[in-house]
C-alpha cells in the first residue's frame, strides 16, 4: 500500500470517528442523565475535537475490517476508545502529573479552562467510553460488548494505563531498570494500543487464535509507538509536535533511547516492524493496511 493510500485511509477514518464522537458530545442529555453542563461540555470538547492523530480507533476499525466485522460497531468502539486516550492526555498535562501547557498545538484543558474542568472532563469521558459501548446503538450482541468493555477496562486502568502512569511518575525519583522500562510503557502506551487490535476480532465474532494473534501484533506496534515517542521528544521542536518536547532528558528520565542510543532505536524499530508483518503474515493481502499501519508508526514525523 503507498503512503497515499495509506493517508486516505486514514484520513477516512478520522473523519468518521470525528463524527461520531461530535454527535456523543452534544448538548442534550441521555436517558438517564438529568443535564449536561454547558461549561463541562466545553471543557470535554475543547479536550476531544482537537486536531489528534485518531491512530487507535483507526486500528479498530482495520482490525474489524481484516475480519469483515461491522464497521459501525468499529466506529463507536473507536470512539469510546478515544474518549479513554483524551482523559489520559487531559489528565496527563495536568499540574500534578506532566505538567504542560501545549497539547495538540493548542492550550490544554487545564490552561484553557481550570483544573477542576479538566479533572471532571476526564472523569466524564472515561465513564463515557463504558456508556458508549454499552449502549443498544452499538450494533453487536450483549457478550461482545460486555467482551469489550471488560478488555478495555483492563487495559485503561490499575493494570494498565493508569497502573502504567503511576510507574512512570515513580520512575523520575527511582530509575527503573531495561525491564521496568518497558514494562511501564507497554502498561502507559502500549495497552490502549493493544486493545485497539484487539477489538477488532472481538467485534467481528473471531476465534481466541486470532483474537490472541492481533493482541501481539498491537503489542508489537505498541512498543514501536512508544520507541518512536521517546526519539521525537528528543529529535521534534514543540511545534512539529503541537506540545512540548525535550522533557524527558530534561528531567533525566530514562528511556530505551537513552539507555541505547539512537542507532538502536532505529534498529529495533526496524525489527519490530518485520516481526508486525510476520504476525498478520496468515492474512496476507488482507492485512496491507495494518501493516503500512505498523511502518507508520514507526517512521512517524509527528
Ligand atoms: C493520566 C491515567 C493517565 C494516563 C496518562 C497518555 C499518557 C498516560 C501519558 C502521555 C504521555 C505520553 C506522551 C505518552 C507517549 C505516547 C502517547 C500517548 C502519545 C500521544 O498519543 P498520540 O501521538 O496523540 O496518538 P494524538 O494527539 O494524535 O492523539
Amino acid at each position: 500500500m503507498s503512503d497515499a493510500e495509506f493517508s486516505t485511509r486514514l484520513s477516512n477514518a478520522r473523519q468518521d470517528v470525528e463524527a461520531c464522537l461530535d454527535g456523543l458530545l452534544g448538548p442534550e442529555p441521555l436517558p438517564g442523565e438529568t443535564a449536561r453542563p454547558d461549561a463541562l461540555m466545553a471543557a470535554i470538547r475543547h479536550g476531544v475535537l482537537n486536531g489528534g492523530k485518531r491512530f487507535r480507533p483507526f486500528l479498530v476499525i482495520e482490525s474489524t475490517r481484516l475480519f469483515d466485522g461491522s464497521d459501525k460497531a468499529a466506529q463507536r468502539v473507536g470512539a469510546a476508545l478515544e474518549c479513554i486516550h483524551c482523559y489520559s492526555l487531559i489528565h496527563d498535562d495536568l499540574p500534578a502529573m506532566d505538567d504542560d501547557d501545549l497539547r495538540r498545538g493548542r492550550p490544554t484543558v487545564h490552561k484553557a479552562f481550570d483544573e477542576a474542568a479538566a479533572i471532571l472532563a476526564g472523569d466524564s469521558l472515561l465513564t463515557l467510553a463504558f456508556d458508549i459501548i454499552a449502549d443498544d446503538a452499538t450494533p453487536l450482541d450483549a457478550t461482545a460488548r460486555l467482551t469489550l468493555i471488560s478488555t478495555l477496562a483492563r487495559a485503561a486502568g490499575l493494570g494498565g494505563m493508569a497502573g502504567g502512569q503511576a510507574l512512570d511518575l515513580a520512575a523520575e525519583k527511582t530509575p527503573p531498570d531495561e525491564g521496568g522500562i518497558v514494562t511501564l510503557q507497554a502498561m502507559k502506551t502500549g495497552a490502549l494500543i493493544r486493545f485497539a487490535c484487539e477489538a477488532g476480532p472481538i467485534i467481528a465474532g473471531a476465534g481466541n487464535e486470532e483474537r490472541a494473534r492481533l493482541s501481539r501484533f498491537g503489542a508489537v506496534i505498541g512498543l514501536a509507538f512508544q520507541l518512536a515517542d521517546d526519539l521525537l521528544d528528543l529529535r521534534a521542536d514543540a511545534e512539529t509536535m503541537g506540545k512540548a518536547t525535550g522533557k524527558d532528558a530534561g528531567r533525566g528520565k530514562g528511556t530505551l533511547v537513552s539507555l541505547h542510543g539512537e542507532a538502536w532505536a532505529e534498529r529495533r524499530l526496524s525489527d519490530l516492524v518485520s516481526e508486525a508483518e510476520t504476525l498478520l503474515a496468515p492474512f496476507a493481502g488482507r492485512a496491507e493496511t495494518l501493516i503500512a499501519a505498523a511502518r507508520f508508526v514507526a517512521s512517524r514525523d509527528s
